[in-house]
Parts: structure tokens; C-alpha cells; sequence
């Protein structure tokens, strides 16, 4: 009974500090349909269409619908081998800038309704949607609002075609999580642009599929990462200012490489990229898959800077994924699971120079449940973790993550490593953010120490610590403008 009684009062002194000492959001915040995105790291993107028959990367619009003619398509192919790569979902280009979409739309008559493939019944927005379900992978659709076929490109009455054509193909197929908007578009022979919709666009998105990402140059959810060379820059921040990006702005530009600190909007980065040279097959690049140096230099570069990895896989005139494309992503799948099988922070004990309290002790950075998170008073911006690994381990990497959920607090940070009896600087980087992956000189110690500096008192939801494989070696294309 006594002991009974003394649990109850304990209970209520830690509910009591607990209420006494609720966490406020920083700045912006993800919304749950981001959130969903940042638990992901790794997606396909799928460029197919007449192009992939053509042999070119910008098809006109004036293509014979009868180019498109895959002899053997197997979306089932496609999808085991996104499966089996690791990847969560599959992005398809359902209408790319020549118009042609690859399901049959009533609103246009550049579709695979007027090909001759499957005598004009196919429909491939059907087949991948059915196989991503079989294979456990989320379904989602890139759509290029440029559009050289269509005969309304260009006046206004376009933008009720294309809000119709996207109701179909958010309608008709299932879950869909994510819509990629394609920035590319041309002038008019009178030197204007298509004036777009996109509050009009959005709305038939949120109407359709509540919970899918809108992706554009600038958002409104995910952001492009202004390169499509698959990196992401060191300084990478989930917030963008109001009124500065807007979708369809196009063009390369360095903020958004690197967000901005303080923007009022959540919108993070994707990184995408091809597998080859182009976004469509061409047999001339068979050998020119990437290296898988620079596939895992892409994978850190995006998974590991606060991004999520979009890479394409381009669907040859067979409609397979050609052998070649997926050897690769297989050996980057047998890297990837190699170096981070064992987390050897799991192991290790924690400390911090300071702590918000129990319940926000530094075990919950190493408990593995990304709910949980170690946290400072909120006046203590700086503060420090020591990882005491219990004797000597020979390590390169470190993963680290922010409870993003109350926003991005973390503003730079320092690696140290026991070295002698003294702390030496490893590493050193800007933003965390959702993950951070920091790679250096692979050392034998027996303690780290992460000291943070940030803008609102650090949330760490989790650390882990690996050695990952040495054949790992950067590629020079790194060095190139990003
Ligand atoms: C660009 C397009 O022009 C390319 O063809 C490709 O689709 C890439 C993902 O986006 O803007």
C-alpha cells in the first residue's frame, strides 16, 4: 500500500514538471502529410513515354501516338526491382511535356488510347498502380503542366483541362502520395508564358488525395533542390521565406539549395536524379549507368543532408528497367545494408551537459524510437553529448536526427573524438535537420562528443554511430558547382 502510495505521488511530481514544462514548436512545422515524406528516404522516379521510343529527351507533341509500343512492358518488373532496391514508392511520368499520357485520358487525344500498343486498350497508370500495390510500394504521378501537344496550351481554357486530366489520375488509381509538378515550360510565339492555375491545381490535389505531397520548384510541400545532379549542399534548411519561390518559377537557383533559415514555410528538398545520363532510356547510355562511388556519394548527399532521395530508373522500349540499371541499384542496396547494419551507439552510454528533465533524458537520442527525443531547457541553445562506446570502436559515420515535428532548431555542430586522453575536432557541419549523415576519417576511440549550437533548445531524436564500408571513395564530380 505505502509503496503504492509513493509511486501515485511520483507519478504526479513527474506529471505535474512534465505540464509544468511543455515544448513549443520553433518557427514553421511540418504538416502530417510532410511528415509522412520525411519517413521516407528512398524513392523511384519512372520516365517513360514516346521519348523512350524516339530516342529524345523533350518530345515535341507532334509524335504519332504510334511510337509508344513497348514490346514486352512488365510493371511487376519494375516494381520488384524497386522493392527489392529498398526503395518506399514509384513516381511515374503520367503526362511528360510532349502531352502524351500514358493513361486514356477523355481530355486529350495523345494517349496510349490512340497507340497501337495493346490495340489501344493499355493503359499504364492501371499496371503500376496494381503492381506498387502487390509489392508494398506507394504509388505516386508526375505531371508536367507544360504541354506541347495540347490544342488550348496557352489560353485558359488549358487550365480546366489539366485540373480535369489530374482528377483522373487521382481518382482513378488508388492512393496516390505524391504529385510532381515538372517547372520546365516554354513561351508562346507572342513571347508569353501559360499563366497556371496553381491554386486551382492544389485544390483538385488536397480534394483527391488529402494526404499526397505536392512537389513544384518551390512547393507548396516539397521543394526542389535546384540541381539535378543529385546533391544536396551542406546547409540545408526545411524552411523557405513567403513570396520569394513560387511553383513553376523554374531555373536554378542556390536558394534553394540551401532553404532559409528563418522562412515562415515548411519545404523541404528532394533530391532527384537519373541513374543515366538522361531522365528517358537510351540504349547508347546502357554503359553509362552511374558508378556506384557516385550513386552512394548521391545517397549521402540526399538521404544524408536533410533531403529524401528521388532516383530515376528509365524504363527501356521493352518496358523493362533494363539489366544494367538494376545490377547497380542492387550492389547500392548490398553497400547501403552492409554499412549501416550495426549501429554501434545502441550500445553505448549517453550523457549531456544538460537535460530538460527525465522525460527528455539523452537515452531517448539512443532508445531507437523516433518519438522520443532528448531536449535542454529552452534557454540552453548550446549544449553538448557524450558517447561512451565502453571501450575502443573503430567508426566513420554519424547519423543524427532532429524531432522535427517542433520545427528545425539546429544551426551548427561539432564532432569531437577521444584522441590521447583529449577531445579532437572530427567533423563539423551547419544544418541537422530530419537526418544528417556525417562521414570523416575513420578513427579508433572509445568516446564521442556532438556539441550543437542552435536557434530554440535543441530536440535530438536519435544518434547512431557505424563504420561503414571503406570502398566508399567521393567521386571528383563533386567538386563541380553544385
Ligand atoms: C525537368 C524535365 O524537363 C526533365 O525532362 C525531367 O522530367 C526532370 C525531372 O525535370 O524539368
Amino acid at each position: 500500500m505505502r509503496c503504492l502510495k509513493i509511486t501515485l505521488i511520483l507519478t504526479l511530481i513527474t506529471i505535474s514538471c512534465v505540464s509544468n514544462n511543455p515544448l513549443e514548436p520553433y518557427g514553421a512545422v511540418p504538416s502530417k502529410r510532410q511528415l509522412i515524406w520525411h519517413n521516407m528516404k528512398y524513392h523511384a522516379f519512372i520516365h517513360f513515354g514516346p521519348n523512350t521510343f524516339t530516342d529524345i529527351e523533350w518530345g515535341h507533341g507532334d509524335e504519332s501516338p504510334d511510337v509508344f509500343n513497348p514490346t514486352g512492358l512488365d510493371c511487376r518488373q519494375w516494381a520488384k526491382a524497386i522493392k527489392d532496391a529498398g526503395m518506399e514508392g514509384a513516381i511515374i511520368t503520367a503526362k511528360h511535356h510532349d502531352g502524351f499520357c500514358l493513361w486514356p485520358s477523355a481530355y486529350s487525344t495523345h494517349t496510349v488510347r490512340e497507340s497501337q500498343w495493346r490495340d489501344g486498350k493499355g493503359d499504364v497508370l492501371q499496371e503500376l498502380s496494381e503492381a506498387c500495390r502487390e509489392f508494398g510500394l506507394k504509388f505516386g504521378i508526375y505531371v508536367s503542366p507544360w504541354d506541347r501537344n495540347h490544342p488550348t496550351y496557352f489560353t485558359d481554357e488549358y487550365n480546366t483541362v489539366f485540373k480535369n486530366m489530374l482528377e483522373e489520375v487521382l481518382t482513378n488509381y488508388g492512393e496516390v502520395y505524391y504529385v510532381f509538378f515538372d517547372g520546365a515550360f516554354s513561351v508562346g510565339p507572342d513571347g508569353k508564358r501559360q499563366e497556371y492555375d496553381w491554386t486551382g491545381f492544389t485544390e483538385v490535389v488536397r480534394r483527391c488525395q488529402p494526404n499526397a505531397v505536392i512537389f513544384s520548384d518551390a512547393g507548396p510541400d516539397v521543394r526542389w533542390i535546384g540541381n539535378e545532379r543529385g546533391y544536396a549542399a551542406e546547409t540545408n534548411w526545411c524552411t523557405m521565406k513567403k513570396g520569394l519561390f513560387y511553383p513553376g518559377i523554374g531555373g536554378v537557383n542556390d536558394q534553394l539549395q540551401t532553404g532559409h533559415e528563418d522562412g515562415e514555410l515548411w519545404i523541404p528538398a528532394e533530391v532527384n536524379t537519373s541513374i543515366r545520363p538522361g531522365w528517358f532510356y537510351h540504349k547508347q547510355e546502357d554503359n553509362k549507368v552511374k558508378s556506384l562511388n557516385r550513386l552512394i556519394d548521391n545517397w549521402y548527399h540526399s538521404v544524408g543532408m536533410n533531403g529524401n532521395f528521388l532516383l530515376n530508373l528509365p524504363p527501356d522500349t521493352r518496358g523493362l528497367i533494363h539489366e544494367n540499371d538494376i545490377k547497380r541499384l542492387m550492389e547500392l542496396k548490398t553497400y547501403l545494408d552492409e554499412a549501416f547494419s550495426l549501429n554501434l551507439a545502441s550500445d553505448a552510454s549517453a550523457r549531456a551537459t544538460q537535460t530538460r528533465g527525465k522525460l527528455f533524458s539523452v537515452k531517448k537520442a539512443i532508445d531507437d524510437n523516433p518519438e522520443t527525443y532528448w531536449a535542454t531547457d529552452d534557454d540552453v541553445l548550446n549544449a553538448s553529448i557524450e558517447l561512451d562506446f565502453s571501450q575502443p570502436k573503430t567508426i566513420n559515420t554519424l547519423l543524427i536526427q532532429e524531432f522535427i515535428t517542433l520545427g528545425q532548431r539546429v544551426k551548427s555542430f561539432s564532432i569531437e573524438a577521444l584522441h590521447e586522453n583529449k577531445f579532437v575536432q572530427i567533423a563539423a557541419g551547419v544544418t541537422i535537420g530530419n537526418r544528417r549523415i556525417v562521414k570523416f576519417n575513420t578513427i579508433l576511440t572509445q568516446k564521442l562528443k556532438i556539441n550543437i549550437s542552435a536557434k530554440a533548445n535543441p530536440l535530438i531524436s536519435n544518434l547512431e554511430v557505424y563504420r561503414v564500408p571503406e570502398l566508399y571513395k567521393e567521386p571528383t564530380v563533386q567538386n563541380e558547382k553544385l
